[in-house]
Formats: structure tokens, C-alpha cells, sequence
């Protein structure tokens, strides 16, 4: 890419923007401060390493592309290829099956947080932060229900996994000198109708209550609800309700999926709820088709006003930004630098509203005049500070991306 005709255009944005009384080299110093945890698991279609067998709990990996990574090493050298063609320092969020096990099968009421630290080391000399999950899924004792188990044994089982995933995400809290963010999923739930929906969700907040027993200072807790599973329709313990109640009465911080919410409810609209009554936000930021599907994250209406509420929030040091899809049918490289890009971009944009004179225009009560700059804002040259972005970062401009990836494609992935 012509390096002067970015120059040149990202002169004239500036310009442009200047003009509605917004400062662009600010806006690309915010930008460069939004780091995204990158999900693990859209390397290998949810696999994880602890053992071959398939995924359950309600979700679902379609396609089979190849390439996927099988081994750690796999992984860590794809995600690096990803990052390095996403602008900007960005985490990357592990699952608990992805742990270093040694070839050995470590049960999930087993793991450690000596299972991590070759994680933590190659974070380190990369300079990336962790982010982790405890794992209800893949596994024999998961079944349809597991921290609201009704029997004793299984539960405590999961609570004992849940408990010893916060010491391993503490232990990379420490190690990094940056919170590590714990993500709490639980597929529980069932098929058909369910009589019993309080008994579940009391159980469940018990469970809760057990893990979170112990205060750590370097990982935080972030709890994820869902509207329903595959196979689970027709309840799912852990709904929005449920953990908006548990957050807001234990403060912790709430995740947000862009997938589990009913298709016309809008999760940028949460926010702006959410943040008077937690302390913080987690955003799985995905894309559902139809449902849950967990498609790559495309610069589309959802993830624009959800990063725009963000902006528009004050909110940039409230909410963690996280992706988490997983599509097998393309290029898996590829669909984690067009879902991270994708988030940036639609990022770049809402940095650059004019937001005093929106809120003005507000304020004053003049809704046509709002409507009107919401609208040219649309088509400033917004990109041109992105190019730029990129530019600066030293990563490909545009489109030149799909060539690294095809390239890594042909040198590495195809020969899996
Ligand atoms: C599932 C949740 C959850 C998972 C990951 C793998 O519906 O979105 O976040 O995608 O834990
Ligand atoms: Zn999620």
C-alpha cells in the first residue's frame, strides 16, 4: 500500500474532522489503548487439548476447513500470526482445556496453575496478557446440568473446578501485573419444560457463592448468562436475570455475548443499564445468524452500537472488550483478524462522533439536527484514520491482510 496516499488522506480526514470539532490524533491514542481479548479457542473449533473427544454443552463448531491447530505450539503460532495483523497490543482469553497437561489427562478437579505457567511464560516474552474461563463443557460429568447439579458429587466436583481455575487466573493476575479476567459459562439447562426452574437456580447460586468464598486481588470474575443452548431450549439456569442479580447484589462483573440475547433486543442498549448497578462489563463480541452461531464478527449495525454506547458511556475503562466465535469453514487465522479488525473499526468510528455537539443537540432538544450529523458521520472518511491506525501499528493496510494469511495458509496451516 502507498504509504503517501495514506498519509495524504489521513491529512484531509483530520481536517474533516477537525471541522466537527473532534480531534483525530486523540482518537488513535484511545484506539490504542483498547486491547481485545483474543479467544483461544477459534484456532481449534473449542477442541482444547485435555482430550480428543467432542464438543458439548449446548454449542457448536460447523465446518472443517482444514488447518485447525492440534497441539499448543499449533496454536500459539497461530495466534501470533493473528495478532500480528491486528493493530495493537491485544490478550488472549484461555479455557481451562487448553491447559499445558503434559500428554497426561489431568481431570478438571485436578488442574493447577503449574499447568499454566508455560501459557504464562509465552504470554510474558510476548508481551500479551491472559484472560481465563473455567470449562463446564467436553466432558463426561458435564451432562445438562453441572454447578446446578442436583447430586452432590457432581457438583461439587464442578465447584471444585471453578474454584481452582480462579487460583490459576489469580496466579496469571500476579504474574502479568494486570487483572486476569475470569469468564464463568455454564451450559446448564434442559430440553423440554422444567418444573423445577427455582430449585435449579438456587442450586446454582449456591454453587456461586462457595466459589466465589475466597477475595483474590489479581483476577476478577465475570459472569455470562444465555437465552438457550442446543438441546437445552427450554431453560437455561443461568439466565440474564439470574446473573444480573447475582452481579448487581455481589458486584461482579457481567458478560455480555452479543449471541444470547433474543434477535431484536439490543445489547448495546444494556450498557448504559448495566454499568449504574456493576462495577464492570466483559463483551463476548460475536455473531449471531438466526442463533446462536457464533459467526465471525463483521463490521455490522450491532458491534457499531455497541462500541458506540461504550464511547458514548464514558465507559472505555469499564468494559473489557472479548471475542468469541468460532467458525471451521474458513480460514481460522483469517476469521480471527476480520472479527478483531472488524471490532477496531467499528471502535475508530465511534471514537470519532462529534459527541458534544450530538449531546448538545440533544440537550437542546434539536432531534432533526441530531439525526442529520448521526447520519453524515456515516460517511466522514473514517477509514482513512483506520488505514492510519494500521500504518502506525505496522501491520498490512486494507485488504493486503488476505495475502499474509493465504501465505501462512500455504506455508504452515495446509500442511496439517
Ligand atoms: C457459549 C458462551 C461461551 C463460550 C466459550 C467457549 O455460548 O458464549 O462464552 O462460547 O466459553
Ligand atoms: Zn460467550
Amino acid at each position: 500500500m502507498n504509504e503517501n496516499l495514506i498519509l495524504k488522506a489521513f491529512n484531509v480526514a483530520k481536517e474533516r474532522y477537525a471541522a466537527i470539532g473532534v480531534n483525530v490524533d486523540e482518537v488513535l491514542a484511545k484506539l490504542q489503548d483498547v486491547h481485545i481479548s483474543l479467544h483461544c479457542w477459534q484456532a481449534d473449533d473449542v477442541a482444547g487439548f485435555e482430550s480428543k473427544g467432542s464438543l458439548t454443552g449446548g454449542i457448536q463448531a460447523t465446518g472443517n476447513y482444514p488447518g485447525k491447530a492440534r497441539t499448543m505450539e499449533e496454536l500459539q503460532a497461530d495466534v501470533l500470526e493473528a495478532a500480528s495483523l491486528i493493530p495493537g497490543k491485544h490478550r488472549l482469553n484461555l479455557h481451562e482445556i487448553y491447559g499445558d497437561f503434559g500428554g497426561k489427562f489431568v481431570d478438571r478437579d485436578q488442574v493447577e496453575p503449574k499447568h499454566f505457567f508455560s501459557w504464562m511464560d509465552w504470554a510474558k516474552e510476548h508481551d500479551m496478557k491472559l484472560d481465563f474461563n473455567s470449562t463446564s463443557f467436553s466432558h463426561p460429568k458435564s451432562g445438562n446440568l453441572s454447578l446446578a447439579n442436583p447430586d452432590k458429587g457432581i457438583r461439587d466436583f464442578w465447584i471444585e473446578h471453578t474454584k481452582r481455575c480462579r487460583a490459576i487466573a489469580e496466579e496469571m493476575g500476579r504474574r502479568q501485573g494486570d487483572p486476569c479476567i475470569m469468564n464463568l459459562w455454564i451450559h446448564d439447562g434442559s430440553k423440554d419444560i422444567t418444573v423445577n426452574r427455582m430449585y435449579y437456580r438456587a442450586l446454582l447460586k449456591d454453587s456461586l457463592d462457595q466459589i466465589f468464598a475466597v477475595d483474590y486481588k489479581n483476577m476478577r470474575d465475570c459472569i455470562e448468562s444465555k437465552v438457550f443452548g442446543i438441546g437445552l431450549e427450554s431453560y437455561t439456569v443461568g439466565s440474564n436475570d439470574f446473573y444480573i442479580g447475582y452481579a448487581a447484589q455481589k458486584q461482579k462483573i457481567v458478560t455480555l455475548d452479543t449471541g444470547h440475547f433474543h434477535p431484536t433486543e439490543s445489547v448495546a442498549d444494556k450498557l448504559s443499564s448495566l454499568l449504574l448497578f456493576v462495577p464492570e462489563v466483559m463483551l463476548h463480541v460475536s455473531r449471531p445468524v438466526r442463533w446462536d452461531s457464533d459467526h465471525v464478527t463483521i463490521m455490522n449495525d450491532d458491534t457499531m452500537d455497541l462500541c458506540k454506547e461504550i464511547v458514548r458511556c464514558d465507559a472505555l475503562g469499564r468494559v473489557h472488550i472479548g471475542l468469541d466465535y468460532f467458525d471451521a469453514s474458513i480460514n481460522r487465522i483469517g476469521a480471527y483478524v476480520i472479527g478483531a479488525r472488524a471490532t477496531q473499526k467499528c471502535m475508530v468510528q465511534a471514537l470519532l462522533e462529534p459527541l458534544a455537539t450530538l449531546r448538545k443537540y440533544e440537550a437542546e432538544g434539536k432531534f432533526f439536527e441530531r439525526l442529520a450529523l448521526l447520519e453524515e458521520c456515516k460517511s466522514l472518511p473514517w477509514n482513512a484514520v483506520w488505514d492510519m491506525f494500521c500504518l502506525k501499528n505496522n501491520v498490512p493496510v486494507g485488504e493486503s491482510f488476505i495475502a499474509d494469511v493465504e501465505k501462512y495458509e500455504a506455508d504452515v496451516t495446509s500442511k496439517r
